[in-house]
């Protein structure tokens, strides 16, 4: 009898350090881009690494296209618990804190290797922000090139004046005042039906964006512009991520890593696919005319001296260490 039982506990304290061994954590990972979408692919892998490393202990479901959380709204269900981990658009935030707009200036830095350098000399500072919120940045990735996107042909700053014109952050409907265009907010995931119903004319994006949402239904010009690459990060509530073991900790993190080269190499590369994509399907892809980008060279100027304004000397010691 005694033998039993003792050979009952011994089994049920096994079995329990089993599961306690094995306890699997879930994650919601909202996105706010569709599926095919090279940021949503890379996020595929990023939870898809995570599953394999960590031997199925950290389950992440990646909810893309703005299914569980529209894109705007993804950073406030981090936040405040509805959502574990999540993917934003830095500059969709920077009417919280104008810091978050610093990758979406007008020509500040219009290239990959610029704008590595702005989100090396720009990442401290973002992530105390979000730190300060309770969230922790796992990657960055930036978005291609942005141009602008136009159902009728444009010549200069002037020709969008009156233009229904779709912004993605505060930086894109700023624009819109500054050349006397009508601002309207649309997520991604909603550009397509906006399109068709013909609330927006013209806006700015990649080619990225304009190739997800099939734009050349209604728009037939793209110019390539060149004029700021916005990023994107993955942020983690840190309360989640404190609750896991410092072997998955790890994992995740690695994971991060590998996920944010991945990101900007792809993201380099297939700017040029994109750009191809919109040519295939009947639209215009120019760089632009000497006035146009003299004119949106004008707006970046002004755009930057506010935002110096606004950030004061911790704005302007990240452009001098940007410039250096
Ligand atoms: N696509 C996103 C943000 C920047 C981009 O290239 C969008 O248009 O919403």
């Amino acid at each position: 009898m005694l033998k039993t039982l003792v050979a009952v506990g011994a089994a049920s304290a096994m079995l329990f350090c089993g599961s306690a061994a094995y306890a699997q954590t879930k994650w919601d990972m909202p996105t706010g881009y569709p599926a095919g979408n090279f940021h949503t692919e890379n996020i595929r892998q990023f939870a898809a690494d995570i599953d394999k490393a960590s031997a199925g202990k950290l389950k992440i479901t990646v909810h893309d296209g703005g299914s569980l959380f529209k894109a705007n709204e993804i950073k406030r269900a981090v936040q405040g618990g509805q959502a574990d981990i999540g993917e934003i658009i830095i500059s969709g935030f920077s009417n919280e804190d104008p810091m978050f707009a610093i990758d979406a200036i007008p020509f500040l830095a219009t290239s990959y290797p610029e704008a590595l350098k702005l989100a090396k000399v720009s990442k401290a500072a973002i992530d105390a922000r979000f730190a300060k919120q309770g969230l922790k940045v796992l990657y960055n990735v930036p978005w291609p090139p942005q141009g602008i996107f136009s159902a009728k042909p444009i010549n200069s700053a002037a020709d969008l004046k009156g233009a229904k014109w779709r912004a993605y952050n505060p930086n894109t409907s700023r624009i819109a005042q500054l050349v006397g265009a009508q601002p309207v907010t649309i997520q991604a995931a909603e550009l397509t039906q906006a399109l068709a119903t013909g609330a927006v004319t013209a806006f700015m994006t990649s080619g990225a964006t304009g190739y997800d949402s099939k734009v050349w239904e209604q728009v037939k010009y793209y110019y390539e512009v060149n004029a700021w690459l916005p990023k994107d990060i993955v942020i983690v509530s840190k309360k989640a991520f404190d609750r896991l073991d410092k072997p998955t900790q790890d994992i995740v993190l690695k994971a991060a890593a590998a996920a944010e080269t991945r990101g900007w190499k792809t993201s380099e590369e297939k700017n040029v696919w994109y750009k191809e994509q919109l040519v295939k399907n009947g639209m215009k892809v120019e760089a632009g005319s000497e006035q146009l980008r003299a004119d949106f060279k004008k707006i970046g100027l002004t755009m930057i001296a506010d935002w110096t304004t606004q950030t004061g000397a911790e704005g302007q010691a990240i452009i001098d260490a940007f410039r250096k």
